[in-house]
């Protein structure tokens, strides 16, 4: 039931300054009633909206106090989800919100899904799906810049740019609606002239979104990037200096690391998401096997690949096997352990077209020329300016904005071959179809849920 009223822990679980429960619904207030008494006396009823009450919440059927508490109303349709929404706010402790959360569900609330009040706030129109998505992508971001992103796809402005595309694509739809009875024959060359301007204008702003999905997706989830190579060439030694902190196991034992290893760094902005791997080797150990198996599989994965190659040792066939490994992918080739005597050189590796190559030491050397060569080489256009320009973080809506693209390019095409006008009618509904898939209008429920479901409980 929709409209049934939900409860959730809106604070995570763990000890803290203090620890939401969160009630959003017709009923709200009604159980909180008969949960909180505030020590003014007042009854929450009798509150309006924003103000907040301190006195303490009890379990009803025993009066037992529970705990000091806060209660804070927010009357929809001026709250977050829309609906009436009460937080009592306790003390920060695992069991002491947890039991409020209890005796909320035991006077009638149910138990929030994962997303569901901003889901709410979405189907009562208090955001549009992109703003929603925002509010996710604030919760998860990694950098300062993904932040930045985030707040102004929440502040709107994604939205907005589509639904100024859309404009301009509905006043279009219409006029050719107006004109279809007309003869093809006679149309009016500046009619078509005009009509071919708008949609060509569509397409460039529809291109130009769709140009920012690679940082985009970048931003949002992280550079994947994977440090491979044979055993013991250094690859941990690799994630810990660039962490900063003795993450993995180092040792001289070839074949240290078998588990995956992934943390996040922030390098200027650019989230990498740094994975340490197993080194390849053919080997008979089980254990190492599966962890070279997984290797094998992160590397097909990756955005980016980081080979490390000791130059300490004598390069042999296997060297060259690993090399083949990853040089489909967009790599860094890194020869390690530059303060030890040579054994080979740069040229020894063969051709390595457009690849960057560089000589260093992860025990001595210092990560600068390396952390500048994967800003260079591997961000591309990472210098997402302070300019609002909204940029694309989500698959789904690079996948619409394509799929409008496409529609407007057969609209064209309709439009230069002198087809019938209701076709292109059709195309430029499609565009906008697309179009509001973005912003939720036009789009279908299972859609909705995947998008919520995402979210943690509470939000
Ligand atoms: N001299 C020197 N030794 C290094 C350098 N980088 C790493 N080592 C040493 O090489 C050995 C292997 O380093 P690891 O970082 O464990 O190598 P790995 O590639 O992760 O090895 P596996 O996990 O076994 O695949 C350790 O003894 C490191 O201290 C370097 O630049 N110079
Ligand atoms: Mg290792």
């Amino acid at each position: 039931m929709a409209d049934q009223t939900i409860a959730a822990i809106a604070t995570p679980l763990g000890e803290g300054g203090i620890g939401i429960v969160r009630l959003s619904g017709s009923e709200a207030l009604k159980i909180g009633e008969q949960m909180f008494r505030a020590k003014s006396g007042e009854s929450l009823a009798s509150l309006s909206t924003y103000q907040m009450r301190y006195g303490k919440a009890v379990d009803p059927k025993t009066g037992r106090m529970v705990d000091e508490a806060l209660a804070l109303v927010m009357l929809g349709p001026r709250s977050y989800t829309g609906e009436d929404v009460l937080e009592l706010q306790c003390h920060g402790g695992v069991v002491v919100v947890r039991e409020i959360l209890e005796i909320a569900l035991k006077l009638g609330a149910k138990l929030a899904d994962p997303g569901e009040f901003t889901k709410r706030a979405f189907l009562n129109g208090r955001l549009d799906l992109t703003q929603a998505e925002a509010v996710l992508d604030i919760v998860q971001s990694r950098t300062e810049l993904g932040l930045r992103v985030a707040v102004d796809q929440l502040e709107g402005s994604l939205a907005k740019r589509i639904n100024g595309i859309r404009e301009h694509l509905y006043g279009l739809m219409v006029r050719v609606e107006a004109l279809i009875d007309f003869p093809e024959e006679d149309l009016p060359e500046l009619e078509q002239q005009e009509m071919k301007e708008i949609i060509y204008a569509g397409l460039e702003e529809l291109g130009h979104l769709i140009a920012t999905a690679e940082e985009g997706k970048i931003l949002r989830e992280g550079l994947k990037t994977v440090i491979s190579g044979k055993p013991n060439v250094g690859k941990s030694s690799l994630l810990n200096r660039l962490l900063d902190e003795n993450r993995a196991l180092v040792t001289d034992i070839p074949g240290t690391t078998r588990d995956v290893i992934e943390e996040v760094i922030n390098l200027r902005g650019l989230p990498l998401r740094l994975i340490d791997t197993a080194g390849i080797r053919k080997s008979e150990h089980l254990v190492e096997r599966l962890g070279v198996e997984r290797s094998l599989d992160l590397i097909e994965r990756a955005d980016l690949i980081l080979h490390v190659t000791d130059r300490s040792v004598p390069l042999e066939a296997e060297d060259y096997e690993v090399l083949e490994r990853t040089k489909n992918k967009k790599r860094i080739i890194l020869i390690n352990k530059a303060d030890l005597p040579a054994q080979w050189d740069r040229a020894d590796l063969g051709v390595l077209e457009g690849t960057p190559v560089l000589e260093t030491s992860f025990l001595q050397g210092d990560l600068n020329q390396l952390k500048k060569l994967i800003l260079d080489y591997a961000g591309p256009g990472f210098q997402h300016s302070s300019s609002s320009a909204p940029v694309i973080t989500r698959a789904r809506h690079k996948q619409s904005l394509i799929l409008a693209q496409k529609a407007l390019q057969e609209g064209l095409r309709t439009l230069e071959g002198g087809l019938p006008l209701d076709l292109i009618a059709v195309d430029l509904f499609n565009a906008l179809e697309h179009l509001g898939e973005i912003t939720g209008e036009t789009v279908r429920e299972n859609v909705i849920d995947r998008i919520f479901a995402q979210f943690c409980l509470g939000k």
